[in-house]
């Protein structure tokens, strides 16, 4: 199958069983609910789930035995672009093409979608058939990651940043680590715990390095892309003065930087086995407009 094949494959494996969950969890008609559909049905590239499917795959796992851990996964995703959309951190207008959560549904209907879908994440898992050991270790990995050492830290730090002028590359990949490699790397780790933690120091180090890879892309993105390929407000970091790769190497270097990221990772991948459609996808990584 084709790397385009597959992607596809996998998501649509992803919205199916998506869909079939939020019908059992959010299938009452109230406007949390339509919030909630809002926000996550039909959103995204789904970059997080495919990861973690195609290293479980390349692993010689089921990805059936992942289907609420990448479901919980995306709703955490998902959370954090609505609660980063609200006036008092990026103040967005515009998510994933259409209106952001606040918008369509007010200020309030917004910071309670982005908890409630944090909420729903470790619901759906840990009422999981069969819930085992492996996926409480899993749900503990994820919630170190997204919380306030990881994912939330890095939003801290990054509001922080904005307008400062005690800044250095150091700060810059702290920030990237927690903001965005945490929840790239997440997926990658839940795959190899599936997988009785095959190459989970390897697969570590891939997902850091594959993190900044996709943070700094963001990055050249916002300087180069426009709204019909993002489906957000370009130009929004030199605005508000941003901490970002481009303020620190400028534009050239951030994208020579994404090649040498883009290098490390395909370092990386050569010690995993069937890693055909991860190296393609550290390429997609690269080359993405979106
Ligand atoms: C807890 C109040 C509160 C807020 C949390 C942590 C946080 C807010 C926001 C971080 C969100 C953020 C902007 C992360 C940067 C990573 C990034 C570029 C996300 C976009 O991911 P894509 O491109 O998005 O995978 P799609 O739409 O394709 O899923």
């Amino acid at each position: 199958m084709s790397f385009k094949d597959k992607y596809a494959y996998y998501k649509s494996f992803f919205e199916d069983h998506l869909v079939k969950i939020l019908d059992c969890y959010c299938g009452e008609e109230n406007v949390l609910n339509e919030a909630i559909k809002y926000s996550i049905i039909d959103a995204g590239k789904r970059v997080r789930p495919v990861l973690m499917y195609s290293v479980c795959e390349a692993l010689g796992g089921n990805i059936e035995d992942l289907i609420e851990h990448s479901i919980a996964l995306e709703m955490i995703h998902t959370y954090s672009l609505v609660h980063d959309d609200l006036p008092c951190m990026d103040n967005d207008d515009y998510r994933r093409g259409k209106l952001s959560t606040h918008k369509k549904f007010g200020e309030d209907i917004g910071v309670l979608t982005g908890d409630a879908l944090l909420n729903l994440a470790f619901e759906v898992v840990l009422n999981k058939n069969n819930f085992s050991t492996k996926d409480a270790l899993s749900l503990s990995l994820l919630s170190k990651f997204a919380g306030s050492k990881g994912m939330i830290k890095g939003q801290i730090l990054d509001l922080q940043s904005e307008k400062s002028v005690d800044f250095n590359e150091k700060l810059l990949l702290d920030i990237y680590h927690n903001k965005t490699a945490k929840l790239i790397t997440a997926p990658i780790l839940i795959a190899s715990v599936c997988c009785n933690k095959k190459y989970f120091n390897e697969l570590s180090e891939f997902g850091y390095n594959l993190g900044i890879l996709f943070q700094f892309i963001d990055d050249v993105m916002d300087v180069e892309s426009d709204f019909s390929k993002m489906g957000k407000t370009p130009n929004k970091d030199k605005e508000v003065d941003k901490l970002t790769s481009i303020k620190i190497y400028g534009l050239e270097e951030t994208k020579k930087k994404c090649k040498e990221y883009h290098e490390k990772c395909i370092d990386i991948l050569e010690k995993i086995p069937n890693n055909e459609f991860l190296i393609d996808f550290t390429y997609y990584m690269l080359n993405r407009k979106s």
